[in-house]
């Protein structure tokens, strides 16, 4: 098969399947190109995307200003390292510091690299501000957590699969239940050496799991008595996806270490960052930490365009009225259905519970039939469906959607 021939959708799954890891187990569609809300497949016909990208592509996807501005940043300069200053960094670490309201920016690349980042800053801000022993410190992580992959990451993961066999794993991690602030406060009391507690404000893989109101609030109020670094994994939930600039603006919790990746650049390009205050940063040295495209001056340009489309186009608010609605008409269509028993979730970040069994193939026939209804979701953990469409929707979309999603669980009533 020539290589510039246009492949068939069962081609490209084909070769995939033939030269590819087996490391996913992808909805059966081949996308090859995207526009605002829509994207196409190889036969030409559209959909509607509801994943976004598992919420990277919150501005739409091929977003004329980031691929504007992505384009001319290539063309002039796209990679210099760290060896040497660019004159793009500085310009975007402002801007983000002005933008998140924090001091410092460090850069990276992938959500996981700046997790890795943040527990990193975390632990050497214990041993040369807090003053814990060294190798001694602790951080405290929440059950069902997603934070990436990598094998730091995965150590203190309880997904079976994401961690068997990998080990062995990294020490120095204290799990406990999320949304459950008696745990939290047990095990700050019973361990001077906690440095840090890493949490999503929203547990995305878990099933778009919404803590009770005030956890988060009362959760920094705890670290902040302990004197312990409060750090808000916001990759997923972070860039306006659940109706404000940040999913801890909903408790006005302002987090001692932030870290953003995915929509920080629209999607168009892997760009990620923590955030944290000088008293904080300040720990980390040359030599410290790094990567060599970290920072690159294509990501800075991208990242100011992102950010930019994200308040000019007032994504936050859009994300919280469209959600609104979202639930709403699903909640009041699942008073009437026996396949769906909940929906829940936050801004654009929603997801419905099926009614079946975990280990059912239900949630995934319905994705099935969704897409050949024309709406692209992904089942997570069997039963649950996550819905979080690209952040540019109009309401006159959503409500086409809406249909769409309710006409294909009926299909599913019995
Ligand atoms: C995959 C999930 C979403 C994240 C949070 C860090 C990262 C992620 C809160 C790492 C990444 C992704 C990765 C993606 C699936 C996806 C996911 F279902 F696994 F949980 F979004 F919901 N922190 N989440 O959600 O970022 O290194 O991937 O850039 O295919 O693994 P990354």
């Amino acid at each position: 098969m020539a290589v510039l021939e246009q492949l068939t959708s069962q081609q490209a799954i084909n070769l995939e399947h033939e030269y590819g890891a087996h490391n996913y187990h992808p909805l059966p569609v081949v996308l090859s190109k995207g526009e605002g809300v829509y994207v196409w497949d190889v036969e030409g016909k559209k959909y509607y995307d509801f994943l976004s990208a598992y919420s990277a592509v919150n501005q739409g996807h091929c977003h004329p200003k980031i691929v504007g501005a992505m384009v001319a940043q290539a063309q002039q300069l796209t990679l210099t390292s760290r060896a040497f200053y660019n004159d793009m960094l500085g310009k975007y670490e402002k801007f983000a510091c002005d933008y998140f309201g924090f001091d410092k920016l460090l850069p990276m690349n992938t959500g996981a690299e700046a997790v890795e980042t943040a527990l990193k800053l975390c632990r050497k801000w214990a041993y040369e501000v807090k003053g814990i022993n060294e190798n001694e410190a602790e951080i405290i992580v929440c059950e069902n957590n997603f934070h990436g992959r990598t094998t730091t990451i995965i150590s203190f993961s309880n997904d079976p699969i994401a961690r068997k066999n990998f080990g062995p794993y990294t020490k120095g991690f204290i799990k406990i239940a999320y949304d459950n602030l008696e745990a939290l406060e047990t095990a700050l009391k019973n361990n001077a050496n906690v440095a840090g507690f890493l949490v999503e404000p929203i547990q995305g893989e878990a099933g778009v799991y919404v803590p009770s109101e005030g956890y988060l609030t009362k959760a920094k109020a705890l670290c902040e008595k302990y004197n312990v670094l409060f750090i808000a994994d916001e990759v997923q939930t972070g860039i306006a996806r659940t109706g404000k600039l940040l999913a801890v603006d909903h408790e006005n919790v302002k987090p001692d270490v932030l870290i953003l990746g995915k929509a920080l650049s629209g999607g168009a390009y892997p760009v990620s960052a923590v955030l944290a205050n000088n008293n904080i940063m300040d720990v980390i040295k040359p030599g410290n930490h790094g990567s060599t495209f970290g920072g690159n001056p294509v990501a800075a340009a991208v990242a100011i365009a992102a950010l930019n489309v994200v308040k000019d186009e007032n994504l936050a608010e859009r994300a919280e009225q469209l959600g609104q609605l979202f639930r709403d008409k699903l909640n009041e269509f699942i008073k009437t259905s026996n396949i769906a028993s909940l929906v829940r979730g936050k801004g654009l970040l929603n997801a419905i519970l099926i009614n079946d069994d975990e280990d059912s193939d239900t949630a995934w026939n319905i994705c099935l039939a969704l897409r050949d209804n024309g709406l692209l979701a992904k089942p997570t953990h069997g039963n649950i469906i996550r819905f979080a469409p690209p952040l540019v929707m109009t309401e006159e979309q959503l409500l086409d959607c809406v249909s769409i999603i309710i006409k294909t669980l009926k299909q599913f009533e019995n």
